[in-house]
C-alpha cells in the first residue's frame, strides 16, 4: 500500500473537495482519499499493484482541476 500526498489547484470550495475526493476514490486500487481545501492537498492511499500515481493525476486533471 502506497500513501502520498497531491497538491491540488483549483479548487475554490467544498463541492470541489468532493468532486477530487470522488475522482479519487473512483480510480480502482485507491483504498482512502482525503481532501483538504485549505492545504489545498489530497492525501491519498493505494494499492499500487491496481493503479500508480499517474493515473491518480490523471483522475485529477480529468475533473477539472490541476496537479502539481
Ligand atoms: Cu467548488
Amino acid at each position: 500500500m502506497e500513501r502520498i500526498t497531491l497538491g491540488i489547484k483549483g479548487m475554490t470550495c467544498d463541492h470541489c473537495v468532493m468532486t477530487v475526493t470522488n475522482a479519487l476514490k473512483n480510480v480502482d486500487g485507491v483504498k482512502t482519499a482525503s481532501v483538504s481545501l485549505n492545504q489545498e492537498t489530497a492525501k491519498v492511499t493505494y494499492d499500487d499493484t491496481k493503479t500508480s500515481l499517474e493515473q491518480l493525476k490523471q483522475a485529477v486533471v480529468a475533473a477539472g482541476y490541476k496537479v502539481e
